[in-house]
């Protein structure tokens, strides 16, 4: 199975097969670092919080006020990144609560006002630069600051009585912030080199793509960055394939590969280690290290990429509990990693054992099956007879033999059926957290 890329519109004027290039490093590189950073590091309770708990401007300066993350260190951030096996990293330059974390033209909201006082985003461009990663940004269309943003339901000081609302978006024009967006996009796409992925993000249904002007938008990337790549949150209608190189479901794992129109199309999902985007500091539901790991390689099994979320604190590091996180990730990777970077879903004619997630490289045609639980010495690979000429276990290379035919021995009879394959295992189960095995088919 592969992705099929989506028609494009007549005036992006490209190929399927230049988007199918430009996409070509993502879809191999597989995994991928989040970063939600911003002012809603210092109340520590959730990048949400100032429309939860509907905070006016006033009461939210104060973390403006104090904004100062004296150990900000990029390097530190991309060696992290590096380590966990991720291949790119997506940084918010922007969230919804507008504020910026570069010197920005044209907003006073913006990091170089604080007391910080520096530009953060080229010194991270160059980090993670410098450590091999992709770079892209996040850029949110909703502007909970902007005073030419039309304020709906969703937006922090509004009055939720729709005539008090009005009267207080009197004035308002989304012209202006259409402008605004623009000018700040080419900022972005213009100041800090080559930017390899671009995360628009609006999250409620309130304005669609016409308010936005995404049509323009769009076309203003493509232009700064022809080989950019680009999400789907720009509010076009979702059936079409407008302006999209991907899909991104997010706090979810899909049952299968995300389809538009009953085709496979690329797509990421965005997760979070502990629920929230930005640093929480009292959230106590932080997935294992185990259950990271499994996501990964489940959503490689179904096609797509991951996308995984950090939120460094006020003072700008990861928290131990991230770290730890990342580690245990890039322990996993670094002896794991071939069966996730350039995999993807295998291919129908092999089927599933049981407790296992399967993934599949189509380039050195290797099949990978991924045990959730260690089984005990025999693995019966139903339908497999021919279709594999070695086995090993992936993290040490040593070797698995099988069989075919059924074996007697002892008090016991070990049957498959005829076009089965029985792999004999270790008792012990190996070190990985996930232990994988690797086929190299014939
Ligand atoms: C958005 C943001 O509101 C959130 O703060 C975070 O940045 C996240 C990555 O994106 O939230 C969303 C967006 C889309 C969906 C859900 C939450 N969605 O499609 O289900």
């Amino acid at each position: 199975a592969t992705a099929q890329t989506p028609a494009t519109p007549s005036w992006a004027k490209e190929t399927a097969a230049a988007k199918e290039k430009r996409m070509q490093w993502w879809t191999n590189d597989r995994f991928g670092m989040f970063i939600h950073w911003g002012l809603y590091s210092l109340p520590a309770r959730h990048e949400w919080v100032q429309m939860n708990e509907r905070i006016k401007p006033e009461d939210y300066k104060k973390y403006f006020d104090n904004f100062n993350p004296d150990l900000y260190d990029p390097k530190q951030w991309a060696k992290e990144a590096k380590a966990a096996g991720m291949k790119y990293v997506v940084l918010t330059s922007k969230h919804h609560e507008g504020f910026c974390l570069w010197d920005s033209k044209y907003t006073d909201y913006k990091v170089t006002n604080t007391p910080y006082g520096k530009d953060l985003l080229k010194d991270f461009v160059d980090a993670f630069r410098a450590e091999g990663l992709k770079v892209g940004f996040y850029y949110s269309l909703i502007d909970w600051h902007h005073p030419d943003f039309v304020m709906d339901g969703g937006h922090p000081p509004t009055p939720v009585d729709k005539e008090e609302r009005a009267k207080a978006n009197e004035g308002r024009d989304m012209k202006k912030y259409q402008e605004y967006m623009k000018n700040q996009v080419t900022e972005l796409l213009t100041k800090f080199g080559k930017i390899d992925q671009l995360f628009f993000d609006f999250s409620y249904n309130g304005k669609e793509y016409k308010e936005w002007d995404s049509e323009n938008l769009l076309k203003l990337v493509r232009k700064l960055q022809p080989d950019i790549i680009v999400n789907d949150r720009l509010g076009f209608p979702v059936e079409t394939s407008w302006g999209w190189d991907y899909k991104t479901p997010e706090q979810f794992m899909p049952k299968e590969w995300v389809k538009v129109n009953g085709q496979n199309v690329p797509w990421e999902t965005c997760q979070t280690f502990s629920g929230s985007w930005g640093y929480y500091r009292d959230e106590y539901s932080w997935k294992s290290p185990e259950q990271l790991i499994v996501m990964l390689i489940e959503t490689v099994s179904k096609g797509g990429n991951l996308l995984l979320n950090v939120g460094p604190t006020a003072r700008g590091h990861f928290d131990e509990r991230a770290s730890d996180r990342l580690t245990a990730m890039g322990k996993w990777m670094k002896f794991n990693s071939r069966s996730i970077y350039g995999c993807t879903e295998a291919p129908e004619s092999f089927k599933k054992p049981a407790n296992c997630l399967l993934t599949y490289n189509p380039t050195t045609k290797r099949l990978y099956i991924h045990a959730m639980q260690w089984p005990f010495k025999t693995l019966t690979l139903e339908g497999y007879k021919g279709k594999f000429k070695y086995a090993q276990i992936l993290e040490d290379g040593s070797e698995i033999k099988f069989s075919t035919n059924t074996r007697s021995g002892g008090h016991t009879t070990e049957t498959s059926g005829e076009n089965d394959v029985m792999l004999h295992l270790p008792v012990r189960k190996p070190g990985s957290t996930i232990p994988v095995i690797e086929l190299i088919l014939e």
